[in-house]
């Protein structure tokens, strides 16, 4: 008797830990504040950065207002909180935020022992090395006894470390928590290189004073998948959250953009479509959202291609080609499960 009852405390009490008080309800909790809370970067181009007039702009902010759209059909309807990568589970695990976008990669440990679940992957990455130009280096294994910067709590930081172990090769690492402590650094000369994900390579060195005077080095050392991160046990915010990613994607592949979705929606046939923009309503009604929620959305952000395009695409300082983030139609990985 003694020994069920034991097990049976044992069990709520894993209840408990496992639903914690603010799991279940964060579409009610966002409802009911009138405004999303995102986790952001604290300051990478492409991803988010502050303009000029202080508002943050970039991808991940973007998918941050979209999401606010979603559920408010108002981008403004959103609070952005900038984290550092060592801190950024843990003021999602806390409550402090309702969603995380935030260059974070996506990795079975982080997915499996966090408490926290990740969503949809909308940004294949991987990792590389800024150098010197004039360091003469054409390779990452001639780094011999170099002093690499890294950022703490990255998968850089391991990454790095397991490529240099695997090639018997030393370096010293010098390790910081943001990305406005590595820049003056590394054009101190304090570090020799710097690792990190390789778009985030091409915002540094877009923000260079002479970007010539840097080069990204062409090898890539992993697989640095990006998806948004929710807390365990809220399952409908995790469908939101991932259908909402896939929302922005499916509206590029059925070339649905800012400027035509008005007309798409009033005149379409195609039934893909008028389920997309809410002409049928089953899509935002299954998610407790408005029945034109990614009508809504594509208004306001654009579809994955124009927010791609907008922060990173050729007539911006990241100039990232699309590459792997390019649709699956287009010879990329970006691909949406279908909204049927
Ligand atoms: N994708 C990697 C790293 C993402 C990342 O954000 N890296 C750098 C930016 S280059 C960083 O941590 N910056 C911290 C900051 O500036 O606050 C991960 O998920 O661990």
């Amino acid at each position: 008797m003694f020994k069920r009852a034991l097990a049976a405390a044992a069990l709520v009490a894993a209840a408990f830990t496992a639903t914690p008080a603010h799991a279940q309800a964060t579409l009610d909790a966002v409802r009911a504040r009138g405004q999303l809370v995102c986790g952001i970067h604290t300051g990478v181009a492409g991803f988010a950065q502050p303009d000029s007039r202080g508002e943050w702009q970039g991808m991940d902010v973007d998918l941050c207002r979209g999401l606010a759209v979603a559920i408010f059909n108002d981008a403004t309807r959103v609070r952005f909180v900038p984290l550092s990568s060592a801190t950024r589970f843990t003021a999602l695990g806390s409550g402090e935020i309702d969603v995380l976008f935030r260059t974070s990669t996506q990795t079975m440990l982080r997915d499996t022992t966090l408490g926290l679940r990740h969503a949809v992957t909308y940004f294949y990455d991987g990792h590389g090395f800024i150098i010197r130009s004039n360091l003469g280096v054409r390779q990452v294994r001639e780094l011999n006894g170099a002093t690499i910067c890294l950022i703490q709590g990255t998968t850089n930081e391991q990454v790095t470390a397991d490529y240099f172990r695997s090639i018997n090769v030393p370096f010293r690492p010098v390790l910081f928590e943001r990305l406005d402590q590595v820049v003056p650094a590394l054009i101190a000369g304090r570090c020799d290189a710097f690792g990190t994900d390789a778009s985030q390579l091409a915002g540094v060195r877009s923000t260079m004073q002479t970007p010539a005077q840097w080069t990204i080095l062409p090898e890539r050392f992993s697989k640095e998948p990006y998806g948004a991160y929710v807390r365990r046990g809220d399952d409908n915010w995790l469908d939101i959250v991932r259908w909402y990613t896939y929302a922005v994607i499916e509206a590029e592949e059925q070339g649905v953009t800012q400027a035509n979705a008005e007309q798409q929606r009033a005149t379409s046939t195609n039934p893909n479509t008028r389920r997309l923009l809410g002409v049928t309503p089953e899509l935002g009604e299954s998610l407790r959202l408005d029945r034109n929620w990614i009508f809504n959305i594509v208004r306001s952000i654009g579809n994955y291609g124009e927010i791609y395009e907008r922060h990173m695409g050729e007539r911006t300082p990241v100039a990232l080609p699309r590459g792997p983030n390019n649709l699956w139609t287009n010879g990329g990985l970006i691909y949406a499960l279908p909204l049927r």
